[in-house]
């Protein structure tokens, strides 16, 4: 398995996921500085010329979201995504599609000062909005499904914990708690070190 990264981005997630697996896995690290991602070799990867990417047996996985769901799917044994016929994939699914789909996009373009003039067809809403879907979705205690650290905390909690490292949203209490708990995970610290130094 080939882990496609580069340690400023957002593979960073992706990575933070393989770190909880603890599975076995290659990385291969795409320098922006060369322009690497615009590569022929990489964009037969992923026409994208993005990272993260992950190649496995055969197949690509591309978007971060993606990647780390396939992940989850591909070793059950290790419990890091309720069951297929649980009721709690319902939660599963929004805390997976909520963060790259809606809250980004929202958040990217916010931080360069644009709001859409028409949020009732903008699919990302306005900041309100966001931000309070993020309170409902953050849990008090543990984590976003209950006792169970799963994927969705990888990918809602680290698209939070990115938000907040680039000054995107002011967290509230409830929030800042959540990141914190996440942060405090060896997993976590193991791979967003290059953020913090
Ligand atoms: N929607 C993508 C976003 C990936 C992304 O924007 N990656 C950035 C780094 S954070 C990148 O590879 N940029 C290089 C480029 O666009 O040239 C995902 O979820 O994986």
């Amino acid at each position: 398995m080939k882990h496609y990264t580069n340690p400023m981005s957002r593979a960073v997630t992706t990575n933070w996921m393989l770190a909880e697996l603890d599975v076995p896995h290659e990385q291969v690290t795409i320098d922006f500085a060369s322009g690497q991602q615009q590569s022929p070799a990489y964009l037969a990867i992923n026409p994208m010329g993005k990272v993260p990417a992950l190649e496995d047996d055969g197949v690509v996985v591309t978007e971060v979201a993606a990647i780390c769901a396939y992940l989850a799917d591909r070793f059950p044994e290790k419990q890091l995504s309720p069951p297929t016929n649980s009721p709690k994939r319902a939660a599963y699914y929004r805390y997976l599609f909520v963060a790259g789909n809606t809250l980004e996009p929202l958040f990217a373009l916010q931080s360069i000062g644009f709001t859409h003039p028409n949020a009732l067809s903008a699919g990302w809403g306005d900041m309100p909005r966001g931000l309070a879907t993020i309170e409902s979705m953050t849990p008090d205690t543990g984590w976003a499904l209950g006792d169970q650290f799963t994927t969705a905390d990888v990918v809602f909690g680290g698209l939070l914990d990115f938000s907040m490292r680039f000054g995107w949203m002011e967290p509230s209490p409830r929030v800042a708690a959540y990141v914190g708990r996440l942060r405090a995970r060896p997993a976590y610290a193991a791979t967003h070190a290059a953020f913090d130094s």
